[in-house]
């Protein structure tokens, strides 16, 4: 059996944690690889409202085993807490595997997000404070601290004394704060290796295995295409690579075995955080959609930018990630809607763009150009097979499928298990 993966096609918030808990039956690992706590998956089964940030969605499926893989930034706190939170819910949590190639999310990574984004004021790139960026370049420079170091403590000791080094210069000297002692965080660390151990494997054997085995391997990507540190809105992007491409070298499983990309593109489109967003609307309409839709930040709780289908950016998502088919989310946020705008392309001073423009320059200057579909006004939440939905939420679906370039398998009408239409 393959690997599947799982791609935001937009900006993040597509409803990857819906489209993952819907397959928790028919697959066997479900694998986080890449991202950390930054990430805010909601699950809605029955009356139960999960929001997952650093657990892969499918620990909620009682047979699934949940991987937290090489390519994710772990914060060791919060994955307690999270744990501790769904322990107490009364799911069991057990079964999650963590990779000892992992690295880790240490307090001076979080206080310079936080305090690096301040310094940068109006140019920032809206974050969500938890470390992610400064944990993902010290991983890059080969500065980081992996979940193993843990079991070593004087490699964790070294490692730590190194970084502060470096970390209270920069703390002290270019933002004027506090410089952290490293004793605490020596201790604080050393006293997570004891419960993180039984949890730790050599993730990437055992998903192959798995595979040879004949199981289903899902990887559950976090934020999006457009978010995706080399083919996002750079800088404004995470420092991971959620595009397909990084599940292979964030999980270790081989890109032949990947044999699925599904994209999860929503029906509008919504961004957290700066930078461009061409079809943003900043007036009382962009208002409705957020109301509409809940978009609040799961992880932040901000309010979420809201604006039209794009449809170049669903094209370059299946460009950059191969997607193979689409989940296409939130359709039924737009009933009630008299004529639906979607962008076709992009005016670039003056000049006609199908495809997002190359450079960002060009991009920041893009303003949509727009069709207008007919919309609907049935409720169709309770829709559960494609005849059943209006016939122009049909054409809204088929004209988004043709221009997005794949073929879309599954629609969702609410944020209920149930409340999903399955194509084909
Ligand atoms: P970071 O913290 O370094 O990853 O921030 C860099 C950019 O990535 C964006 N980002 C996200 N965008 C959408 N959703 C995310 N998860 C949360 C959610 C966000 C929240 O599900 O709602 O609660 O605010 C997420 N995580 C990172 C971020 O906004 C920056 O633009
Ligand atoms: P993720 O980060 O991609 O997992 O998405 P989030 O959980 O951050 O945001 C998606 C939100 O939309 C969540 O509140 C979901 O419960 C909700 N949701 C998912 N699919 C649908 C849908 O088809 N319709 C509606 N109305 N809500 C949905
Ligand atoms: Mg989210």
């Amino acid at each position: 059996m393959p690997a599947i993966t799982l791609v935001g096609a937009q900006w993040g918030d597509e409803g990857k944690g819906k489209a993952t808990d819907l397959v928790g039956d028919r697959v066997d690992y479900v694998v986080r690889y890449q991202g950390g706590n930054n990430a805010g998956h909601t699950v809605v089964i029955g009356d139960q409202k999960y929001a997952l940030h650093l657990l892969p969605s499918g620990i909620l499926s009682p047979n699934v085993v949940p991987v937290i893989a090489n390519g994710v930034v772990i914060d060791p706190g919060v994955l307690f807490e999270e744990l501790d939170g769904l322990d107490a819910r009364g799911v069991d949590t057990s079964r999650l595997l963590i990779s000892a190639n992992a690295h880790l999310i240490m307090p001076y990574h979080r206080a310079l997000d936080r305090v690096s984004e301040r310094f940068l004021g109006k140019g920032r790139i809206g974050t969500t404070g938890r470390g992610i960026g400064p944990t993902y370049a010290d991983k890059v420079s080969r500065q980081g601290v992996r979940v193993q170091d843990m079991f070593d403590p004087k490699i964790l000791r070294k490692k730590i004394e190194l970084a502060l080094n470096d970390k209270n210069q920069l703390l002290t000297k270019v933002y004027n704060r506090r410089a952290l002692e490293a004793e605490p965080i020596i201790e604080e660390y050393l006293g997570y290796a004891e419960k993180i151990r039984p949890f730790v494997a050599d993730t990437s054997l055992i998903l192959n295995r798995a595979l040879d085995d004949g199981k289903t391997v899902y990887l559950e990507g976090s934020q999006g295409t457009l978010l995706d540190i080399d083919h996002g809105t750079y800088p404004f992007v995470t420092s991971s690579s959620p595009t397909a491409g990084g599940a292979a070298a964030g999980s270790g499983i081989g890109p032949t075995r990947i044999t699925k990309v599904v994209g999860i593109l929503k029906a509008y489109t919504t961004r957290v955080g700066s930078g461009p967003f061409p079809t943003e609307l900043l007036d009382e309409q962009g208002a409705w959609l957020r109301t509409q839709g809940h978009e609040y930040g799961v992880t932040t709780g901000r309010d979420r930018r809201c604006g039209w289908f794009d449809a170049p950016i669903a094209r370059y998502a299946t460009r950059v990630n191969g997607i193979t088919d689409f989940f296409l989310t939130k359709l039924d946020v737009l009933t009630g809607l008299e004529r639906i705008p979607v962008c076709v392309a992009y005016d670039v001073d003056g000049v006609r763009h199908d495809e997002i423009p190359m450079t960002q320059t060009d991009f920041h200057h893009a303003t949509p150009v727009y069709e207008y579909l007919d919309g609907w006004s049935e409720d169709i939440t309770g829709a559960r097979e494609f005849d059943e939905l209006p016939k122009n939420a049909q054409a809204y679906v088929r004209t988004l499928e043709e221009m997005a370039g794949a073929p879309v398998s599954a629609i969702g009408v609410g944020p209920g298990r149930d409340q999903t239409l399955e194509l084909r």
